[in-house]
């Protein structure tokens, strides 16, 4: 099995090599860093693991209109053009440990997607505060209720794709750019009836550097659901 794992990043200097050095030390896997013309040189550090493990290592350099969801659709365009098996997804924080990639590139042998969930028997958080605990928990509850996805964690940035899976969702159609993108991608791949398989990770609060969680966010992850039912209906 091959895979490419996407990481979109902005201000991750110091997490990106240790990161990439986990992930390239397994097998068949590949790596795209899309970084958003981080202000700490994300970037240039990228480049030079880039350099230095070339074929193993890509850098997509943006340089406008800067976005969580819009890096990821330049990185997908842009993987699905390569030849991997399986096609990953996870943040450069090190809240989703490269150890669990294994497992969820296999469970991709039962599943058109894979999703590392905090929410099944096993999966958990560590160091969250209380609040933040409740806010995930019920986003949860909300987005199940009002798009019928079944999955226990539809929030999770954490996941592995087949690849004509990803290849197939109409990313041109694609609305939001927050995390609700990431509600977005599961909820179009739930209305084309892919396979949603779940495997447990234990979700660790980021590293190093600054979290980017803003009201605007929190205002898109509300309306998001309510959207995507208008416009497509419910899945079913
Ligand atoms: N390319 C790009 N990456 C982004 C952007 N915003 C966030 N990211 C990356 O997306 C991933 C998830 O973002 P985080 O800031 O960790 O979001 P979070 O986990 O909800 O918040 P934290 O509490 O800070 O960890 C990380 O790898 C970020 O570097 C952006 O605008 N562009
Ligand atoms: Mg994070």
């Amino acid at each position: 099995m091959t895979a490419l794992v996407i990481i979109p990043t902005y201000n991750e200097r110091d997490n990106i090599p240790p990161l990439v050095e986990a992930l390239i030390a397994f097998e068949g896997v590949r790596v795209l860093v899309v970084d958003d013309n981080s202000p700490d040189g994300t970037g240039t550090v990228a480049d030079d693991l880039a350099g230095r493990h070339s074929g193993r290592v890509n850098v997509l350099h943006r340089t406008s209109d800067r976005g969580f969801g819009r890096s990821y659709i330049d990185g997908i365009r842009w993987g699905i053009q390569e030849p991997v098996d399986v096609i990953a997804q996870m943040d450069a924080d090190f809240s989703h440990d490269p150890a669990r990639l294994p497992a969820l590139v296999a469970a991709t042998a039962n599943g058109d997607i894979a999703i590392g969930s905090r929410y099944v028997p096993g999966g958990g958080i560590r160091n969250w505060s209380k609040r933040r605990r409740l806010l995930s928990r019920f986003a949860n509850v909300y987005v199940r209720a009002i798009t019928g996805l079944r999955a226990r964690d539809c929030t999770s940035g954490f996941r592995c794709w087949r690849r004509e899976a990803i290849a197939a969702l109409p990313l041109e159609q694609f609305v939001s750019d927050g995390y609700s993108f990431l509600v977005e991608m599961l909820f179009m791949a739930g209305q084309q009836r892919r396979r949603i398989v779940e495997v447990p990770i234990t979700y660790v609060e980021r590293r190093e550097g600054e979290s980017k969680m803003s009201h605007g966010v929190i205002l898109e992850s509300a309306v998001t659901p309510w959207r995507l039912v208008a416009t497509h209906g419910r899945v079913r």
